[in-house]
């Protein structure tokens, strides 16, 4: 069993209150200290701890092509190496190259710690694959944790199963509870071979995800729901949900922004429907937070990714490019490897510990929002020019939150700056005080500081959050002199303001 709260679920204090040392990461917040056996299984999972997913590694493998159910955000069979989305691969797999590929990979990728099943389909609809896959990577990696993604249709019937193969976190999809948003969402499931449509549909589906939730927390197995916003459809009733969730039994609410674009082949690309804007999916979070631990790192990953989150190293690891024979058992090498990372996490925690001590006495009023560019390694370490996303923080003087990430366009190619995607940077760092990088150019960096933004090398290839926190000491110094001032960030609108656009 999962512990309980002494009041039930809902007495536990909101995960991110208080700015505790980085959102998503519930190991690490103190007002929700978890006992050992739960923290240790939110600690080495790269999407459970915002913490591990700087260093730790997780890969799908794609088994399962079949779904069960029809969202309106979903169509298959469109594929594109560039695109990162789930739902989307290059390659499908047998359990055999599934296993085989693993092998290869854990080799190759030391950190990897997790492997998932998240489709191409519902992982739950491919039973026979997806067990058969399952059972060969649990014999042939032990080490490795095994993670799954469902829509939760048949989650009921597979707790048992799944919870018996060691299986410690399911990540379930859960979109609404009322079925009159639902028909909006899913216009059919199959249900024992019969398909069912309208509200009747989304009734089924919702009783099925919260029951599996349920039972899968009764047999300990760590839940992860993610919930697709969709602006004008499910935003406003999200919070309904995250409480629902949360009192079945989830650990945490991942709020994944819809993507959508008419050349997707989807029921929503083709009706325009927009996903939200960054401002739109804080103000739903905001909305959500009071009611369940949320996620902020999501990379929306496809469902053949490889690599830690952020990082797109499918390309490598295609069947054509993995060796001919059996990998060579990495075991002691991934050891070796947690235990590097195990040391990286503690001076990062120190160095957090003592910039904390250094921004004490500024006032608790004053908070910035500063960007970061960062390879993946938890460190200040990318060039302005290279990034592809940039991680955004809240900072005050207690801690550094993520806020999330902010995808842009790579700056240099080949040497040279590219104006259209310094448009984009400046667009996805409009409400930032200041970007910290390893390295800038002349051109962006004037450019960003005549948008109010202040460019900063200061804090190069340090952790983020004591860079984080090292800044804003300074920030706050000159504030107080009168030099600066934090930027004003637009508020956003309720999620009911989103309606205007809705499909
Ligand atoms: Fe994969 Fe999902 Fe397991 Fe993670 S992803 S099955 S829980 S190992 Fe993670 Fe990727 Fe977001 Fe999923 S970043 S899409 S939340
Ligand atoms: Fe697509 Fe997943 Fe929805 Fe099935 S559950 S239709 S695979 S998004």
């Amino acid at each position: 069993m999962l512990p309980v709260a002494p009041d039930g679920p809902g007495s536990l204090p909101a995960a991110n209150c208080g700015f505790a040392r980085g959102c998503g990461d519930a190991s690490q917040q103190p007002s929700q200290a978890l006992p050992p056996d739960l923290a240790a299984l939110v600690r080495d999972h790269p999407c459970y701890s915002e913490e591990a997913h700087h260093h730790v590694a997780r890969m799908h493998v794609a088994v399962a092509p079949a779904c069960n159910i029809q969202c309106h955000y979903c169509y298959r069979k469109y594929d594109c190496a560039n695109e990162s989305r789930p739902g989307v691969v290059s390659e499908g797999l047998s359990p055999a190259d599934a296993v085989r590929k693993v092998l290869a990979v854990a080799a190759e990728v030391p950190e990897l710690s997790v492997v998932g099943i998240a489709g191409p389909g519902d992982a739950l609809a491919n039973p026979e694959a997806t067990y058969a896959t399952l059972e060969g990577i649990r014999r042939a990696a032990p080490d490795l944790s095994l993670c799954l993604s469902t829509n939760g249709l048949a989650l009921p019937e597979h707790v048992d199963r799944l919870a018996a193969l060691g299986v410690r976190h399911v990540t379930v999809t859960v979109n609404m509870t009322d079925p009159y948003v639902g028909e909006r969402i899913y216009p059919w499931i199959v249900r024992n071979g019969r398909k069912v449509v309208g509200r009747e549909a989304s009734r089924i589906l919702s009783e099925a995800q919260l029951a599996g939730i349920a039972a899968l927390r009764a047999k300990g197995v760590l839940v992860k729901v993610n919930s697709v916003v969709i602006p004008g459809v499910n935003d406003a009733h999200l919070p309904e949900v995250a409480r629902a969730v949360r009192a079945a039994g989830a650990f945490v609410v991942n709020l994944v922004p819809l993507i959508s674009a008419p050349e997707h082949g989807t029921h929503y690309g083709k009706t325009r429907q927009r996903g939200p804007t960054a401002e739109e999916l804080e103000a739903v979070q905001r909305s959500c937070e009071l009611d369940a631990r949320l996620m902020r790192h999501c990379r929306q990953c496809r469902a053949d990714a490889v690599g830690r989150l952020g990082e797109d190293r499918f390309e490598s690891f295609t069947l054509s490019k993995l060796p001919p024979g059996p990998a060579r058992d990495a075991r002691e090498l991934r050891a070796e490897r947690r235990n590097a990372v195990a040391r990286a996490r503690d001076l990062a925690a120190r160095a957090r510990d003592a910039a904390l001590v250094r921004v004490a006495g500024v006032p608790a009023a004053l908070s910035a929002r500063v960007a970061v560019a960062t390879k993946g390694g938890g460190l200040v370490d990318q060039h302005f020019g290279h990034a592809r996303e940039f991680l955004v923080y809240d900072v005050a003087r207690d801690g550094a939150r993520l806020v999330g990430r902010r995808a842009t366009d790579t700056y240099c190619l080949g040497g040279e700056g590219q104006d259209d995607a310094l448009e984009v940077s400046l667009r996805a760092l409009a409400d930032c005080d200041a970007v910290l990088v390893a390295k800038i150019g002349h051109c962006p960096r004037g450019q960003l500081a005549a948008a109010g933004i202040e460019p900063t090398i200061d804090h190069a290839f340090q952790p983020i959050e004591a860079a984080a926190l090292a800044w804003f000491r300074g920030f706050a110094d000159r504030v107080a002199r009168g030099q600066a001032a934090p930027r004003r960030r637009p508020a956003a609108g309720p999620p009911e303001a989103a309606r205007t656009e809705a499909a």
